[in-house]
């Protein structure tokens, strides 16, 4: 009801014409504003209006410039770091340990045979490649299937402009044949590079992975075939392949507390094989260390039983470890670190907390529920973390595009890990994926780092253990617990110690915050608008109610004309004299409202109406401009106000 009535209120004004006009209403906001400035404009002589105006002008301008650069400078949303340094009791990291080699070489042999034949075949053929060909006996059962999917070839650069690409054995071979396509002679090292021929669609596309050693090519070739025939063995096997708890782990001491391989949960990497986690916090709780200090962290020994490496598969000998944090996994390859045979590496740790605050300030994410790329890593029940993310979209990618996923990362469901019986085109694809800038960018982009982080920063030693003096006695009781003789079954090269403690309780946390916040960013807007113009948030106010009165003369005068324009035509038929100028003013005044209203066609228009509100509107005089009329315009704005309740 109260609307309908607004309405009908409306129209009336609509149809009473406009009570004043732009100028009218200029000069009132500049007499009424309370910005320094437009006060003075109206009420100066010319000179000095002249002088305001340019003046108001300017600072007003300056006032916007300036706000525009302080609301840029809020929507960069800039961080600040707070260093800030806490000391309280820990939780001991969880750590990780691996060996270096991924199997014992005694229980994978029969799979990797054919691969260490070819392999040894063509060391053989790399050696004689200097020394000129002929000299090469290879024993003729060589499984060349393995060898056709993926050859080394060598790529002869003697002539720069015609690279001769050769079969590695093909050049061992038909060296004799003095063919201009096959290199004679001698091939040195400088002229003669190893490369790896990987061959798509068929075998009907191919590119050539380039190495500038043959140590590095052939370590690659060897990966890349082993990943092929390990992937088709199941997970329980693999396991079985690797070092187990009870032999790698000797000893253990946490504290004062002793330990054992028990207390450790078994995890399979695709690089590292057997992983032991102690302290992981997956279904106790985490370990406190009761004080920092050498006496109070995690000592182990650990045998690495170096003789049973996989030949060709590790080069490195050693343990390698990771601290992280509790429930999450361990990245070996990018986290971790080795320690050496024969040795006792003592790390001192200390903690560095990261803490991001999160959007719009910087992209982090709680616990990776709001990350696109569904983790593959969930499967370990371990937490968020960007490697993840990182790894499970490479392997998405590679599903993807090869149809097949790779060894070194987790399989979603219903996938099968890549082999070259089954996808012959996989090393191909793969080497393409991992070459490809566009899906690192993709991956980068798509994944979040999380907001809190927790760093372990290491000081490690290392020193000969055990030594010259004490071997004797460590190595006979190692021996005699392990394998129950008083003969010496270890040595030097194959055990480690290692000592984990914390440094100190101090721990760092480098916590973000919003450099500039919303108070900040009023704070300097209202300072820049009072300084230069003495305004506030009210002024912007009254100069939005001017600028909405505006719009409303500007509607009142448009219907006013349009009306204007249907009666002229209506009038324009009579044959009569022209109109004279008092009937004009007249047409234009408003004392014809009162018939007006009579013609309205609304049947919800009130016909007592004029009653009711009496002559609504004091009759607006002819119009006589160069009054500033002030009055009026009052008695319009109260009407106006008693109208909107
Ligand atoms: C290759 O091996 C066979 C036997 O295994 C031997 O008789 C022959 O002399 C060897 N040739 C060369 C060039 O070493
Ligand atoms: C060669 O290797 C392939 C795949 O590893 C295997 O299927 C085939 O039986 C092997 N051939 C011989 C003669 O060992
Ligand atoms: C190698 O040479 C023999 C004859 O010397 C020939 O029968 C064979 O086809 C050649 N192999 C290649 C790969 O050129
Ligand atoms: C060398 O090989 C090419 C094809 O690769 C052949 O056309 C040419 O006859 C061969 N030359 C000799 C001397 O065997
Ligand atoms: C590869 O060869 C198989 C049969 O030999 C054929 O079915 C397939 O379409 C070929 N793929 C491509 C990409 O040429
Ligand atoms: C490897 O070397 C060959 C011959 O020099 C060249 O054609 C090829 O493009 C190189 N491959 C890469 C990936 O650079
Ligand atoms: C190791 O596990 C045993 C039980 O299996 C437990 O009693 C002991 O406290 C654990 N030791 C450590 C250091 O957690
Ligand atoms: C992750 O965090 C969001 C809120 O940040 C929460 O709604 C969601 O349940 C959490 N997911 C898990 C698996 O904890
Ligand atoms: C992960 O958690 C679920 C439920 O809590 C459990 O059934 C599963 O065995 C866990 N997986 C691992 C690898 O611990
Ligand atoms: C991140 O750290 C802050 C401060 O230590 C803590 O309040 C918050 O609960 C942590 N969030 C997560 C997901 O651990
Ligand atoms: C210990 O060494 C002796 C000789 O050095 C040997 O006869 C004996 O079999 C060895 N014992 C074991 C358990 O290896
Ligand atoms: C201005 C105008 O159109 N006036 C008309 C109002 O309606 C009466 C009849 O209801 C007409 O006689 C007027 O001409």
């Amino acid at each position: 009801m109260n609307v309908k009535k607004y309405l009908v209120k409306c129209l009336h004004r609509l149809q009473k014409g406009p009570g004043y006009t732009y100028k009218e209403l200029l000069v009132w906001y500049c007499d009424n504003t309370n910005t320094h400035g437009p006060k003075r404009i109206i009420r100066e002589g010319p000179k000095k209006q002249v002088m305001w105006f340019v003046l108001t002008l300017l600072f007003a301008s300056l006032v916007f410039w300036q706000w525009s650069v302080f609301i840029q400078t809020y929507l960069s949303w800039e961080v600040s770091v707070t260093l800030s340094i806490g000391f309280k009791t820990m939780d001991f990291p969880a750590v990780t340990i691996c060996n270096a080699s991924p199997f014992r070489y005694s229980k994978v042999k029969h799979l990797l045979k054919d691969l260490d034949d070819l392999m040894e075949a063509a060391l053989k053929t790399i050696l004689t490649l200097e020394s000129g060909p002929g000299h090469v006996n290879y024993t003729e059962d060589l499984n060349m299937t393995i060898w056709n999917h993926t050859p080394l070839v060598v790529i002869d650069n003697r002539d720069p402009y015609h690279p001769a690409i050769v079969d590695l054995f093909a050049m061992g071979r038909n060296n004799s044949g003095a063919n201009s396509s096959s290199p004679q002679g001698s091939c040195n090292a400088q002229k003669c590079r190893v490369a790896l021929r990987l061959c798509g669609q068929n075998g009907t596309v191919c590119t050539y992975w380039n190495f500038t050693s043959a140590t590095q090519a052939m370590k690659e070739w060897y990966i890349l075939q082993s990943t092929s025939i390990l992937s088709q063995v199941p997970l329980e096997e693999r396991i079985q392949m690797g070092y187990p708890a009870d032999q790698m782990i000797l000893a253990c001491l946490f504290g004062a507390e002793p330990c054992n391989h028990r207390n450790f949960t078994a995890v399979f990497h695709p690089d590292y094989g057997n992983c032991y986690v102690f302290n992981w916090g997956m279904r106790e709780k985490a370990l406190p260390s009761s004080n920092p200090g050498t006496e109070f962290g995690l000592k182990l020994i650990l045998d690495i039983d170096q003789q049973d490496y996989v030949h060709y598969l590790t080069s490195t000998a050693g343990v390698r470890l990771m601290l992280h944090e509790q429930k999450a996994y361990p990245f070996l390859k990018d986290g971790g670190i080795y320690a050496m045979p024969g040795t006792e590496t003592s790390i001192g740790v200390l903690v560095d907390k990261l803490e991001r605050i999160g959007e719009p300030y910087s992209h982090c994410t709680i616990n990776g529920s709001d990350v696109q790329i569904p983790n593959l890593y969930s499967e370990f029940n371990t937490s968020y973390s960007i490697q993840a993310c990182l790894r499970s979209c490479f392997q998405e990618h590679m599903i993807e595009n090869c149809g097949c996923g790779h060894y070194l990362y987790p399989l979603p469901k219903g996938e099968k890990y890549c082999n070259n019986q089954d996808f012959p085109d996989w090393a191909y694809c793969y080497s393409d994926l991992r070459m490809s800038v566009h899906q690192r960018e993709t991956c980068i982009s798509g994944c979040k780092e999380s907001c809190n982080d927790t760093q372990y920063k290491m000081t490690i030693s290392m020193a000969d253990w055990p030594s010259e003096a004490s071997e004797d006695w460590i190595f006979h009781v190692l021996s005699y617990e392990r394998d129950k003789t008083t003969n010496l079954t270890i040595d030097r090269k194959g055990i480690v110690k290692l000592n984990i403690y914390f440094q100190e309780f101090n721990y760092r946390t480098f916590a973000e915050s919003a450099t500039n916040n919303m108070v900040w960013l009023l704070s300097n807007l209202g300072g820049q608008f009072g300084f230069w113009m003495g305004g506030s948030v009210l002024c912007i106010i009254e100069f939005g109610e001017i600028i909405i009165d505006c719009i409303w003369i500007t509607i009142i005068k448009l219907v006013a004309w349009a009306k204007g324009l249907k009666q002229r035509r209506a009038q324009a038929r009579y044959d009569g004299p022209p109109p004279t100028v008092a009937e004009l003013v007249e047409a234009h005044t408003n004392f014809g409202f009162q018939s007006d209203t009579e013609n309205v066609t609304d049947p919800h228009v009130p016909k007592n109406y004029p009653e009711e509100q009496g002559p609504p509107i004091p009759g607006t005089p002819p119009p006589n401009y160069d009054s500033l009329r002030l009055q009026p315009l009052d008695v319009i704005e109260s009407d106006n106000e008693g109208d909107a309740i």
